[in-house]
């Protein structure tokens, strides 16, 4: 299929789920932009351990350590004095479900990565919550355009559901590697697996691979 045929199809069966009136969900195989095994959905369904950590700003910090040069412990105050970044990405859930054009604010990872500047030894991350969720990453795929730490979706201050008072955005990976509630990054040399990584999920977690179980 070229890629306007494809768009047309895409166009045609979002289509006939709006007319159907409830349906919500769009199933199909093979588009461009949805990886694949995923459905497109249009509202956000939250995912959690079963347990939402409350945090007022006032309590709220970001820690950012180990193999670096600088470590950081930013207030909310400092957090917010960074400056200011915006992105636009597709989010996808390994249970299989997507959502497109979510409009993320906050920090950028490689700005974060210019104020901690990382030892030439540190290879992995680690991000662990206030809810005690952990996962893990390379640093060369954290260090990437589209990778952020948001405290702002579609234009307003991300929900506790979501994640708040900021969460990491990976969009390039499953979403279970962006760190809702996140506490604090840890830069090492070696690679140590989080709460689902453990758990049997893949560890690279590449949607466009079907790259879910390790
Ligand atoms: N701290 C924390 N972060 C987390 C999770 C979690 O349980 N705790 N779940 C992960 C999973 S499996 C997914 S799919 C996304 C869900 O984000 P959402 O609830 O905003 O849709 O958050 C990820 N980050
Ligand atoms: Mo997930």
């Amino acid at each position: 299929m070229d890629d306007s045929s494809r768009l047309t199809k895409t166009k045609e069966q979002w289509a006939r789920a709006r007319r159907g009136g409830e349906e919500r969900e769009v199933f199909y195989e093979g588009d461009a932009r949805l990886p694949p095994g995923q459905h497109l959905v249009e509202n956000f369904p939250v995912l959690d351990l079963g347990f939402k950590p409350n945090i007022p700003i006032t309590e709220w910090t970001l820690t950012v350590g180990g193999f670096v040069t600088t470590p950081v412990t930013w207030s909310w105050e400092q957090f917010l004095a960074q400056p200011s970044f915006k992105d636009r990405s597709d989010f996808h859930c390994v249970t299989s479900w997507s959502r497109y054009d979510n409009d993320w604010e906050g920090v950028s990872f490689k700005h974060l990565i210019s104020v901690v500047k990382p030892l030439s030894l540190a290879k992995f991350v680690l991000f662990k919550s206030y809810d005690d969720y952990t996962t893990n990453l390379p640093l060369e795929a954290c260090n990437d355009d589209d990778v952020l730490l948001a405290h702002s979706w579609n234009g307003t201050p991300l929900s506790r559901d979501h994640g708040g008072p900021v969460r990491v955005i990976v969009p390039k990976r499953y979403a279970w590697k962006g760190a809702k509630w996140v506490k604090e990054i840890v830069l090492s040399d070696k690679d140590e697996k989080g709460f689902w990584e453990v758990r049997g999920y893949s560890n690279t977690a590449l949607p466009w691979k079907n790259d879910r179980y390790g």
